[in-house]
């Protein structure tokens, strides 16, 4: 069993990221296998190594990673999964700590999401996914990972969305009306990752941002791993370069990278994965480190 991300041990670094699995499925309506997505992050995350040559800067330097007992997955569906991680964030501080949760489908993001809102009403959630995420309900159920950026527009949250080229022509309209609160960059007319930040710096404005990272926004031939592929998506590099140019910036409060479906003898998914998720913390902690010094 890999119970420490990278295999680190827990003092390490000044920033301390709480790595929470929520192995939970329970309304993915294509490929399955999401459920299995945190422990092959996690499996992954010790061949990969800490430090980062483009960045010249090493995660064991700046973050410290103490794991979470792997979340229960309720059977009951995502309304009751959502109240046990509640229950599960009652002890935890949203001014303060900071959470990297291994998902699991999308819906694992939006306990998240309320809780950091509740202390940040100036919150923006840039959403990395190929899908919008925005339809009213899906499948019986507002809370499926087909609406979680519904609920997330519902708490008066502005949102940003990479990598977003699927979506019916209700939530295209629903886009398109919107543009104070969303700002979308479409994959097809991507302006490069320099442009691209400076745009998300002005729209987010002076409050901080939560990241929710759906593996699906990435392209299919970097991302095979994924329920529901769908071609276009962004590259490693583009995503890269956007965290890079990103910072230094707004705050970051946490994130969550979820819908990895890893695939049997094919472990390209489950190292990308972790190696986008230590790209966004070497890019955002370093510069806090800097800033702080
Ligand atoms: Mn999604």
């Amino acid at each position: 069993m890999y119970t420490a991300f990278l295999d680190l041990e827990e003092i390490q670094g000044p920033h301390l990221v709480h790595v929470w699995p929520v192995p939970y499925q329970g309304t993915v309506s294509f490929g399955s296998g999401t459920k299995n997505g945190p422990e092959a992050l996690l499996r992954a995350s010790y061949q990969i190594e800490t430090f980062d040559p483009q960045l010249n800067a090493d995660i064991s330097d700046l973050c410290s990673f103490k794991t979470l007992p792997f979340q229960r997955p309720s059977a009951a569906g995502p309304d009751r999964l959502h109240l046990d991680m509640d229950e599960v964030l009652k002890g935890y501080d949203p001014a303060e700590d900071f959470f990297l949760t291994l998902g699991g489908e999308h819906s694992i993001a939006l306990p998240l999401i309320r809780f950091y809102a509740a202390a940040h009403p100036d919150l923006t959630v840039i959403q990395i996914d190929a899908h919008a995420d925005l339809r009213p309900e899906y499948q019986g159920s507002p809370f499926s990972h087909g609406c979680i950026m519904s609920r997330v527009s519902e708490l008066g949250l502005k949102t940003v969305s990479l990598g977003t080229r699927s979506m019916d022509r209700e939530q295209f309209e629903i886009i398109n009306n919107n543009p104070e609160q969303i700002l979308i960059l479409h994959p097809w007319d991507l302006p490069g990752p320099a442009a691209a930040a400076r745009e998300v710096r002005s729209f987010i404005g002076s409050g901080p941002v939560y990241i929710t990272f759906d593996a699906d926004g990435l392209d299919p031939s970097i991302m095979p791993g994924t329920g529901t592929p769908e071609p276009g998506g962004l590259s490693y590099n583009w995503i890269s370069e956007f965290w890079r140019n990103l910072w230094p910036g707004p705050g970051l409060v946490g994130m969550d990278f979820c819908e990895l479906a890893p695939q049997a003898g094919n472990v390209v998914s489950e190292s990308v994965g972790v190696k986008c998720i230590i790209k966004i913390l070497l890019s955002y902690f370093r510069t806090v480190n800097n800033l702080t010094a």
